[in-house]
């Protein structure tokens, strides 16, 4: 009997493609199962091996990563049994932990119950594990990260104390249980690595007080294989400077702080054409790569991960795979000429296992 709704289709494909870049040989049998199960129940249950597999390859098919040559490395850890607020929660500290370690800052991927049908799987709110809060002013100001406005004051209504109103106070984790409303957990200091942003030539760039976390941890996005959904399964690498330099520490909806950079570095601010923007960015990017360094915390510049991005285009058409990339996310925010990346064009078609951003509140 055909199968007309389900995962099916997306089911096969899935499994067809993993028998055969594993080379794991005919995959009627399995087909079978996954069929039958299908059938039965809706839904089916992906193997340890195929979770992996799936994760793996939902990374190398992000077309806006810059950081694909080491896909295949990504280390998954399997937490399909947690649907409880308070399990993601300590399992999310864990993840952070584990992904910090003493700065050797390691890809991972932790993933969550997935959706069932008419069981939605459980869910993180905020954008990133770990975020600072933004707290708006009278003025219209806002203190801390203003992109994480809108999550701050949901965190308060859940009854969030607050943190010390600093710009940046680490935000708690707002989780969604399968059968539970969002809830508030406070992240353990010990699972949140920081750089504090300093200069090297500069002494009073210290005084500006500036930091930023270790880990970039994505958690809204779902991460879909061969048709099931998994809807919690936040993932990091590490960062690239200009992530944080160039936008995070620069945009002017962000912390907007390249006119303070600038007067202090003594440029003229009332003539664009002074070049005190760039020349702004340029030190604050140094200053975040300086003072990664300096603490032991794996980052990367974007002259070396645009080379490593060659070098991954390369090595997987020599496997026979074409990478699909967006220009518009891969060319870095600051010198994006002086790259190789900008010096050419890319495939975009979009492949499944993929991380997807789902509508928010859609389950
Ligand atoms: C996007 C670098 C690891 C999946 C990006 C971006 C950069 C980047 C620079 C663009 C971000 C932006 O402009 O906001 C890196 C580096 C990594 C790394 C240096 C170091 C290992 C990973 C891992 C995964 C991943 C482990 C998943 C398993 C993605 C996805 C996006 C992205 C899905 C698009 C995010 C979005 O649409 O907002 N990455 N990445 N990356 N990366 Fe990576
Ligand atoms: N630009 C964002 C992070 C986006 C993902 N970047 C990574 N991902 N490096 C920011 O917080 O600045 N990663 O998985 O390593």
């Amino acid at each position: 009997i055909p199968l007309s709704a389900g995962p099916w289709h997306a089911a096969s494909d899935f499994i067809r493609a993993h028998h055969a870049e594993e080379r794991l040989g005919d995959p009627a049998r399995r087909l079978a199962e996954v069929y039958d199960e299908i059938a039965g129940t809706g839904t089916y249950r992906h193997t340890a091996r195929e979770l992996t597999f799936g994760a793996r390859v939902a990374w190398r098919n992000a077309n806006r990563c810059i950081g694909r040559l080491y896909w295949n490395s990504l280390h998954v850890r399997d937490r399909r049994h947690l649907t409880a607020a308070e399990d993601i929660a300590a399992a999310c500290a864990d993840h952070l932990r584990e992904a910090s370690r003493d700065g050797r800052i390691r890809p991972l991927i932790t993933v969550f119950a997935p959706d069932a049908p008419g069981r939605p799987g459980p869910r993180i709110w905020n954008e990133q594990l770990i975020r600072y809060a933004g707290y708006a002013q009278r003025d219209g100001r806002v203190v801390g990260d203003p992109r994480n406005e809108g999550i701050t004051a949901l965190a308060r209504r859940l009854g969030w104390r607050g943190g010390d109103g600093t710009p940046f106070d680490v935000l708690p984790l707002i989780v969604e249980g399968t059968d539970d409303k969002p809830r508030c957990f406070d992240l353990p200091p010990d699972a949140v690595l920081e750089v504090p942003i300093e200069h090297e030539e500069h002494d009073w760039w210290a005084g500006l007080r500036l930091r930023w976390h270790a880990v970039p941890a994505m958690a809204t996005m779902c991460l879909e294989i061969g048709g099931i959904c998994y809807p919690a399964a936040p993932f990091n690498g590490w960062y690239m400077g200009t992530e944080i330099g160039a936008r995070n520490l620069a945009d002017t909806d962000r912390y907007d702080l390249l006119p303070r950079i600038a007067r202090r570095l003594g440029l003229d601010t009332t003539d664009d054409r002074s070049l005190w923007k760039d020349r702004a960015l340029v030190e604050l990017n140094r200053a975040v790569l300086y003072s990664f360094d300096r603490a032991g915390v794996t980052v990367t510049d974007h002259h070396t991960e645009s080379r490593r991005f060659l070098t991954h285009l390369a090595r997987e058409e020599r496997k026979g795979r074409t990478v699909s990339a967006d220009w518009s996310w891969i060319v870095p925010p600051i010198s994006g000429s002086a790259t190789p990346v900008f010096h050419r064009t890319y495939d975009t078609t979009e492949r499944t296992p993929a991380y997807v951003q789902h509508p928010e509140g859609a389950a």
